[in-house]
């Protein structure tokens, strides 16, 4: 019988030197296979006595333990250094914190609207839109505003370009949503009730006022509309809008598109620096107001003998600026993310008057 010894060692030593599972399978089959050096010998021991069989078949029965616990150990090995291997390059550490997603942030004059156009809409008044380029008919003559009057003038209005032969009729940006409510009766007629948000553009820029500003206008007309449904619906949108019960101030004024006109101011007191809206013996003006006038309904084509009714036209930024505190306008418009995490909010607590507004 070979030295079994040499054997052990041959395939121990092969086993040890195997860099892979293939290599240790062809020491497997070559030692333990159907036609295994060992098992070969193991065939042999019929033609032996049974003391030698004994012995032979207890020292190779040894043999093939010895081999068959060093291939499983070698391949244990083996399958060990390569899931090390994958967990040295693929390893996550969970508990490190997960990165912070930028939340965005609704801007207060997006914010705002939404309370305003969400009040309005709850008192029956839908939104109306319209384009931000107005011809000046649009803008001004449909509106009661004589061609001499200073808002029409450059230093006030940003007017389009005209080249030289180009005859369209004058164009300009905007400077109040006053046109989106004509093109509203001239589309719909009356009666009607429609709320006007949206941006508007005027040559200004102070502290309180910027080139683009954001303003809503309301009108409704009807057969017999006063002045006292207009300071029930403002006192009424006032009140929710700030969460309290606000009290308004009717002061005489003129706007070429209302008559008899009206500035409104909202009751407030100053203590110690600090704004209170709806107490105190101070008041504030917020909005102008008045009943639509004659010419300007039937610019629209609407007929005063038959239909009248009140508008008013607030800025939303500057609502945003009472409610919220913001001190300064131009800080709405420079995009500073500083700012706009300060004073932005979040996304799904989007305020509806069914909702409770912010309360
Ligand atoms: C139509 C007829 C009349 C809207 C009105 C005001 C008075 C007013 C300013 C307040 C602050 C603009 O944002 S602001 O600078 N607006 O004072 N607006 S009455 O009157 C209209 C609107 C549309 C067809």
């Amino acid at each position: 019988m070979a030295d079994l010894d040499a054997l052990k060692t041959k395939y121990l030593d092969g086993i040890a030197a195997a860099s892979d599972e293939a290599a240790l399978e062809e020491l497997r089959l070559a030692a333990l296979g159907k036609k295994g050096e060992i098992s070969l010998m193991m065939r042999e021991l019929g033609k032996m006595t049974p003391e030698e069989r004994t012995s032979t078949g207890a020292a190779l029965n040894r043999l093939k333990d010895d081999i068959d616990t060093a291939l499983r150990a070698a391949k244990t090995a083996m399958a060990d250094a390569a899931l090390n291997a994958r967990l040295a390059t693929e390893w996550l550490d969970v508990t490190l914190p997960g990165r912070p997603l930028r939340q965005g942030s609704i801007h207060p004059v997006s914010q705002v609207m939404e309370e305003v156009t969400a009040i309005f809409a709850d008192m029956g008044f839908a939104v109306a839109e319209g384009p931000q380029v107005e011809s000046d008919w649009f803008n001004f003559d449909a509106l009661n505003i004589p061609p001499e009057h200073p808002a029409r003038q450059e230093h006030d209005t940003f007017f389009m370009n005209r080249a030289e032969g180009d005859d369209r009729p004058p164009h300009v940006l905007r400077t109040h949503t006053s046109p989106v409510q004509i093109r509203s009766m001239t589309e719909q007629g009356a009666p009607i009730r429609v709320i006007a948000p949206g941006r508007v553009y005027r040559m200004d820029m102070d502290q309180t006022h910027t080139p683009m500003f954001h303003q809503i206008e309301g009108l409704a007309i009807g057969k017999d509309i006063s002045m006292a449904n207009l300071k029930w619906v403002l006192e009424e949108f006032f009140t929710a809008f700030f969460g309290i019960k606000v009290k308004t101030r009717f002061r005489a004024s003129h706007f070429p598109f209302t008559e008899p006109s009206a500035e409104v101011d909202i009751q407030c007191s100053w203590i110690d620096g600090q704004l209170r809206i709806g107490e105190g013996d101070g008041w504030m003006e917020v909005l102008g107001s008045g009943m639509v006038h004659p010419k300007v309904l039937k610019a629209a084509g609407v007929d005063p003998e038959e239909y009248q009714g009140f508008a008013f036209g607030m800025g939303i930024d500057r609502l945003a600026m009472l409610k919220y505190g913001i001190p300064d306008l131009r800080a709405f418009f420079e995009s500073d993310l500083r700012w706009l995490r300060h004073y932005g909010f979040a996304a799904l607590d989007m305020p509806t008057v069914h909702g409770g507004l912010n309360k």
